[in-house]
């Protein structure tokens, strides 16, 4: 999580992320010029505004001098300089508010413009209501690692309290120096609230702190906190380490810490509790990246996430600080054009840098990969814990839903959770109903943040009554309701297999035993996009349809004679899958490589009362498989051509009910350009440095007796 945003939250509603890159200062705030206005003109703006589209954030605007001062329950102050009578702005965070007057003269809303978004607000009030943050003091310390390496970090403590109090620590590589009283009430609300010792900790080898950073630095076969031997750290010992030195050094603290992150704070986190300092008493690991190459940033089964890997290498191993700016243009034209992605990686200018090298030279998961992975570590309950997941989470989806099922069988003691809701990569942070246009009808990370991360570390961190979360919390979509299950996934389901029959149909029942197939020819040459196009850099300054691609309307992609659909017809009773859904194709390819991508979708029905709805097809898990991987992820092999092949693999958890009238809908397509690197086809050994020539068109054939094997709740 990238910090330096994130006290934007509200100001940034469709940016928050956890890795939002820097900036360039908007212009147009920069070049305002001020205008004088006397202090009754300015005092006619004062109220509380929201937003039409998202009416839990309300904005206080009230008159500071001869200024206005805009801020929120979970946003600090922020002066806006009058530019006209009716328009005000500030440079930073660039901000531009345009009160709206009717003809009687009344103040009736505000158009605001932050970084990259537009908001049309109405007032509610003539009385503006200033939020409560509570008071903290910031000290910078470095604390020494048992190899001598120093770490950089920031302590906050509420200043008005002088009791003990736990630590809460968040270790991150994206920067920690904005971390100051604002920052924590802003990001860490119901935490702040609640009052906790803060840490905020560089990471080694990135921003203040010393030593070298390696990219999901392997976990050391010796934890012994007596060794010194520079050969055994890793995050884990820098944590034990990190904690060892606050419990000892920093006072009035009460011994206990807690450890919290989302991405690569949550992969932190999650290291935390392998072979624990014993003062870690809670962590939650969020949306932890936990196996790179299975199923979370860089490679979905060996599917390799070109553009992920090509700018996010990019932003982290230029320099010791974040550099998330480049590729101006449209990445599937750039990739396209480039060719392969050590082709693209040449094309770009840059050094080449060390984990692009590993993409290079370790495309198959050897040990390489394995040895980054954490789930293999995650043989033991050592801490209570809390996973927390998004089903739409564009980047760390798999991560903890499988260190949930890594924990889960040796949880005896009932100190293992997981929570999960309708949110892409982080977006429990923020105060929103919606994901993309798709509104789920409440704040659902309001929600999760105040009714379980907040008393899950008050639970485990100061012995406070409030948390009963018996096992897992999830929001089912569709119906728009909070489930609590005593284990993930329920039990009570019974797997249904969802049959893709000829002409494209989508049943139930299971077709006649024949050889029919449905079949769509694949060119390399004009592959599938995964999103709308321009396609922007990931973390694109202008902002990026990145953060909300899974939840975009598939209509376009069905159209396209390369991808395949099959419908039910419109249901007549809602259907409910609570579970892990797997996709199982009997399917052959003229070529001797492919990639299978399978897309349950949720087809709302023609309604115009729906609004953007109507007709949209959402994604409800969605999953990419290379073929060379069928037999082993390790040792790949070409696929013997126009034979058939079975390939099975999972499309992840989802809880979601198709309510009556709408449609069940799957597809199929063999390439998801440019996030996923094109599969020549043709087998090659590497295709990372695959030729030009090797790219060939394939016909792809899917039979009679293929299935999407759904978990579904009876009625
Ligand atoms: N998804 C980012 C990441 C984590 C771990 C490895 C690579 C990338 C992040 O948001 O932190």
């Amino acid at each position: 999580m990238l910090q330096k945003f994130a006290v934007l939250i509200i100001f940034l509603p469709v940016q928050f992320s956890c890795l939002v890159p820097a900036r360039a200062q908007n212009p147009s705030a920069s070049q305002a010029s001020a205008a004088h206005l006397d202090t009754a003109t300015l005092d006619r703006y004062a109220g509380q505004y929201r937003p039409f589209d998202e009416p839990d954030i309300v904005y206080s605007v009230f008159r500071e001098g001869d200024h206005l001062a805009i801020e929120s329950a979970r946003s600090p102050r922020v002066t806006l300089t009058p530019e006209s009578p009716t328009g005000f702005a500030s440079k930073e965070p660039p901000l531009h508010m345009d009160f709206i007057i009717d003809a009687a003269g009344k103040v009736t809303g505000a158009k605001r413009k932050g970084r990259s978004s537009e908001t049309q607000l109405e007032r509610i009030s003539g009385q503006p209501v200033h939020n409560h943050f509570r008071p903290y003091s910031s000290q910078v310390v470095m604390i020494p690692m048992r190899d001598g390496v120093k770490l950089h970090a920031i302590v906050l403590r509420p200043t008005d309290t002088s009791e003990p109090l736990p630590f809460l620590m968040e270790r991150t590589p994206y920067g920690v120096d904005q971390s100051d009283s604002d920052f924590v009430n802003s990001r860490y609300t119901e935490l702040a609230q609640s009052g906790y010792i803060f840490v905020m900790e560089d990471i080694r080898g990135r921003y203040g702190s010393e030593g070298q950073f390696i990219m999901m630095r392997p976990i050391a076969a010796n934890h012994d906190p007596k060794s010194k031997d520079p050969n055994q750290i890793d995050e884990s010992t820098d944590t034990y380490d990190t904690v060892d030195w606050l419990v000892k050094n920093i006072p009035n603290n009460n011994g206990r810490v807690g450890v919290v992150g989302v991405s690569y704070p949550g992969f932190l986190a999650a290291e935390a509790g392998i072979d624990p300092h014993p003062a870690v008493k809670a962590i939650s690991p969020q949306a932890p990246m936990t196996d790179v190459w299975l199923g979370d940033d860089f490679f979905h089964n060996g599917a390799f996430r070109q553009t992920y890997g090509y700018d996010y290498v990019l932003g982290m191993e230029s320099t010791k600080e974040n550099t998330f700016t480049k590729l101006n243009e449209d990445a599937y034209t750039y990739f396209l054009n480039a060719g392969s992605f050590a082709a693209g990686a040449k094309l770009s200018g840059s050094a080449m840098l060390s984990t692009w090298q590993g993409f290079l030279d370790h495309p198959a998961y050897d040990q390489y990969w394995r040895s980054r992975a954490v789930q293999p570590h995650l043989d033991r309950v050592t801490v209570p814990t809390l996973e927390v997941g998004g089903w739409w989470d564009q980047e760390d989806m798999w991560g903890p839903q499988a260190e949930y099922a890594a924990l889960e069988p040796h949880d005896t003691n009932h100190e293992i959770f997981l929570a999960l809701g309708p949110w892409n990569h982080g977006e429990w942070g923020r105060t929103t109903r919606h994901l993309g246009v798709v509104n789920f009808g409440a704040s659902t990370g309001d929600q999760f943040r105040q009714q379980i991360e907040a008393p899950f570390f008050a639970h485990y961190l100061k012995d406070q009554p409030g948390f009963n979360l018996e096992d897992t919390a999830s929001f089912q979509t569709g119906t728009n309701r909070w489930m609590r299950y005593s284990h993930w996934p329920p039990a009570n389901t019974i797997e249904r297999n969802l049959y893709l029959g000829s002409n494209g149909t989508l049943s139930f029942d299971k077709p006649a035993a024949d050889d029919s197939y449905t079949k769509y020819v694949s060119d390399p040459a004009n592959p599938v996009e995964y999103r709308k196009r321009p396609i922007e850099a990931t973390y694109a300054p202008t902002g990026s349809g990145w953060y909300t691609w899974l939840v975009e309307d598939q209509t376009p992609y069905g159209k396209r004679p390369d991808v395949a659909t099959w419908s039910t017809p419109v249901l007549d009773h809602d259907v409910t899958v609570t579970g892990d859904v797997v996709a199982d194709l009997l399917a052959a390819t003229s070529g001797t490589d492919g990639d299978w991508v399978v897309k349950l979708i949720d087809v709302y029905p023609d309604d115009p009362s729906l609004g953007k709805m109507s007709g949209y097809q959402l994604m409800i898990v969605d999953e990419i498989f290379r073929g060379r991987y069928r037999k082993s992820y390790e040792h790949p092999q070409a696929i013997p051509s126009n034979t058939t092949e079975e390939y099975r693999y999972s499309l992840h958890g989802a809880d979601h009910v198709f309510l009556k009238g709408h449609r069940m809908m799957v597809e199929v397509q063999s390439s998801w350009f440019p996030l996923y690197d094109r599969n020549p086809q043709t087998y090659v050994p590497n295709i990372m440095t695959a030729a030009p020539a090797d790219y060939k068109p394939a016909e792809l054939r899917i039979y009679s007796g293929s299935h999407i094997e759904l978990p579904v709740v009876e009625r």
